[in-house]
């Protein structure tokens, strides 16, 4: 075998490892929490090419709104969705949009891009 052979099948297995990483392995999420002020819980999602943080943990109890900074220009990211709660709001009409979230009792709320890409959730607990 050539060097070039030997390297060929290394750079192969790395790049299967990677692929295989990237798609079953555990990333860690960044999860934010919400900020309480009078009597009303504020999270700051930033839309950048993704949602960051992408989890946010909301307060069971507390009116709650999550706010959506919006810094990304491409139409991928210019709808956020909340398929639970019938909320389809354009980002691109203000820097931040607030979309309202129930706290009446815990649980989980998805949301993602327009085109269901882009994924991101806010737990109430
Ligand atoms: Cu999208």
């Amino acid at each position: 075998m050539t060097i070039a052979k030997i390297l060929t099948i290394i750079i192969g297995l790395l790049l299967i490892g990677f692929i295989i990483w990237w798609f079953f392995g555990k990333h860690k999420e960044a999860v934010g929490n919400s900020t309480v002020v009078n009597d009303l819980q504020n999270a700051t999602i930033v839309v950048k090419g993704g949602y960051s943080p992408s989890t946010v943990v909301l307060k069971k109890g507390i009116p709650a709104e999550v706010n959506f900074d919006m810094q990304d220009s491409t139409a991928c990211l210019s709808h956020v969705v909340f398929e639970q709660l019938g909320v389809n709001e354009d980002l691109t009409k203000q820097k931040i949009t607030s979309v309202k979230i129930p706290t009446d009792k815990a649980g989980t709320y998805n949301f993602a891009c327009g085109m269901d890409m882009f994924h991101g959730k806010v737990i109430v607990k």
